[in-house]
């Protein structure tokens, strides 16, 4: 299976993030990334796709202000990453606001995502990693693997949160659908994906289906509840399965069965895994209870859908285990 990363990546290194009340050292970092590659080998570098397939998802109001966020935090005279302290309860009237801290607040939903100098050169080039990998599944590949970081699946058309900044998994499911194919996208990360989720809610054209952490215990609580089915043309075409703490294998594989039948029967000729290792037992910020062998069949059951495959990497922060534990997803395949 081909794999791709870009070093460009590497520059997104937020500090901080707000967990549990307290400022600690951010999870998401770069070393994600070079553990993953360590164990994995090597990657192919990005093609630069440019700025119109991440602008087919995402807000120009959005990507403006994520492209300029940083410089305007300095020039209000701030120290250290962009973060906000300051939400508008569901949608307030829409208003053309200039300050920094109002932008942030419109354009986020959590305390958890900050913005580092690096970030937008970071994150443009983890959108263009999952769309180089696409290229190599249109052109016939069976599944390509795009070692996206920061991760993408909490970000929505205009917001930011979860880590996350660009949403690489649904950058790459509406370039598949430009292309023609029919797509279907399964997130199997710990967290539920609500930015994906969010993006194709109302479109019957795209299938979304999640297996996560039961929202009424789990960030991002919202959303991923079992009675979300999608909206309008898009009833029916999302389907979410919340899981207990403490899931093992057996359990797992059992509701990804489901997921599984009810993706078949939407006869995708395209598939994006959003493939977080956060299920794994030893995670830090999870609570399920894969072990790093169970990966592998995981996976192949995926495989056994005999659809071309996008795996998009998502979450996983157990540094040590992490590349292993993707290295046998990718063994499954
Ligand atoms: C990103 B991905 C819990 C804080 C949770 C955000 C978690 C984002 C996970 N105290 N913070 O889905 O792996
Ligand atoms: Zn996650």
């Amino acid at each position: 299976m081909r794999r791709f990363m870009d070093s460009h990546q590497l520059a997104h290194a937020p500090a901080q993030e707000l967990h549990n009340g307290a400022f600690t050292a951010h999870a998401e970092t770069p070393a994600r990334a070079r553990d993953i590659l360590a164990a994995i080998g090597t990657a192919e570098p990005a093609t630069d796709h440019g700025l119109a397939p991440i602008a087919a998802v995402h807000s120009d109001a959005y990507l403006s202000f994520l492209q300029t966020a940083h410089a305007r935090w300095r020039a209000a005279g701030r120290p250290g990453d962009v973060g906000g302290y300051v939400w508008p309860v569901t949608r307030r009237r829409p208003l053309a606001l200039d300050r920094i801290d109002a932008l942030v607040g419109q354009f986020s939903f959590d305390a958890s995502t900050p913005i580092a100098a690096g970030t937008w050169d970071g994150v443009y080039w983890s959108a263009q990693t999952a769309l180089t990998a696409l290229d190599a599944v249109l052109a016939g590949d069976r599944a390509a693997f795009a070692l996206c970081r920061p991760p993408g699946h909490h970000a929505g058309a205009d917001y930011l949160g979860g880590y996350c900044y660009l949403n690489n998994a649904a950058i790459a499911a509406e370039a598949a659908t430009a292309a023609g194919r029919r797509t279907a996208i399964l997130d199997v990360d710990y967290h539920h994906g609500n930015g994906t989720q969010d993006i194709f809610y109302e479109r019957g054209d795209v299938f979304f289906a999640s297996l996560h952490a039961d929202p009424r215990t789990d960030y991002p609580f919202y959303w991923g509840h079992a009675d979300e089915r999608g909206a309008g043309a898009g009833e029916g075409a999302t389907l979410n399965i919340p899981l207990p703490h403490g899931t093992g294998i057996a359990a797992y594989l059992a509701a990804l069965d489901s997921a599984l039948a009810a993706l078949a029967a939407f006869a995708p000729d395209l598939l994006v895994v959003s493939f977080g290792a956060d299920t794994y037992v030893g995670d830090p910020i999870a609570h399920l209870a894969l072990e790093t062998a169970d990966f592998t069949p995981l996976a192949a059951r995926i495989a056994g859908l005999g659809i071309p495959t996008l795996v998009v990497m998502e979450g996983g922060y157990a540094v040590d285990a992490l590349g292993l534990n993707v290295a046998a997803f990718l063994a499954g395949f």
